[in-house]
């Protein structure tokens, strides 16, 4: 398997389940702003939606969204529990906090990296990230994980979110369980491994 990776960006949530896993994979990065591979391959021919992740399976399929890549992921290392089992109720509790971290995080987080916004757009932002980590705050002051005390994608997907919040100059100090959790799920090896392997910090 071959993951497409930007660094720092989404894709580094497939990079740590990958490493979670224990799977056997490959990674090549692309540069977003001009959607050339590593090897300089155009990215539009791989994934023509032209973003990261992108998954190449063996049999050269391209799995992209980040959520369907890391339930394949985890699914492929099912004693890793990395994910719920399918079709039980915890497993819909799952698709409930990827697609919450998709759509009420990482897109309303992603919006402040956008150069062209106006700053009553990226305030208003700021003010809908403050309110949805409220949320999180609520849930994280009652687990370790999201998920409860095992550790699952849903928790790659939010630290590497919360990630960002550093280079947006987003301070986390008034989520204090938010913040005893990034550092939870730093201190893992595999995610440790991740940011080292995509020079986000030092080995
Ligand atoms: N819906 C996609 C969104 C992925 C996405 O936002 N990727 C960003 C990096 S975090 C990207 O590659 N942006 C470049 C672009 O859209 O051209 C997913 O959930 O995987």
């Amino acid at each position: 398997m071959k993951l497409y990776l930007s660094p720092g960006a989404c894709s580094l949530s497939p990079h740590i389940v990958l490493l979670e896993a224990g799977l056997k994979f490959e990674t090549e990065k692309v540069s977003l702003a001009d959607k050339k591979t590593e090897s300089g391959a155009d990215f539009r021919k791989i994934n023509p939606k032209g973003y990261v992740p992108a998954l190449q399976l063996e049999n050269g399929e391209v799995l992209t969204e980040g959520p369907a890549i890391v339930q394949y992921l985890a699914d492929k290392a099912p004693e890793k529990k990395l994910v719920p089992e399918p079709g039980s109720m915890q497993r819909y509790r799952l698709a409930e906090w990827l697609n919450f971290i998709s759509t009420e995080l990482h897109k309303t987080f992603g919006s402040l990296f956008n150069p062209q916004a106006s700053e009553e757009t990226k305030q208003a932002a700021r003010d809908r990230m403050a309110a949805r980590l409220d949320l999180v705050e609520q849930q994280l002051q009652k687990a370790s994980y999201l998920m409860g005390e095992q550790f699952s994608v849903a928790d790659a997907y939010l630290f590497t979110v919360l990630n960002w919040s550093g280079f947006l100059k987003f301070p986390l100090d008034r989520w204090p369980s938010v913040q005893q959790y990034q550092q939870r799920v730093a201190a893992r090896p595999a995610v440790r491994a991740a940011l080292v392997a995509e020079g986000l910090i030092k080995g």
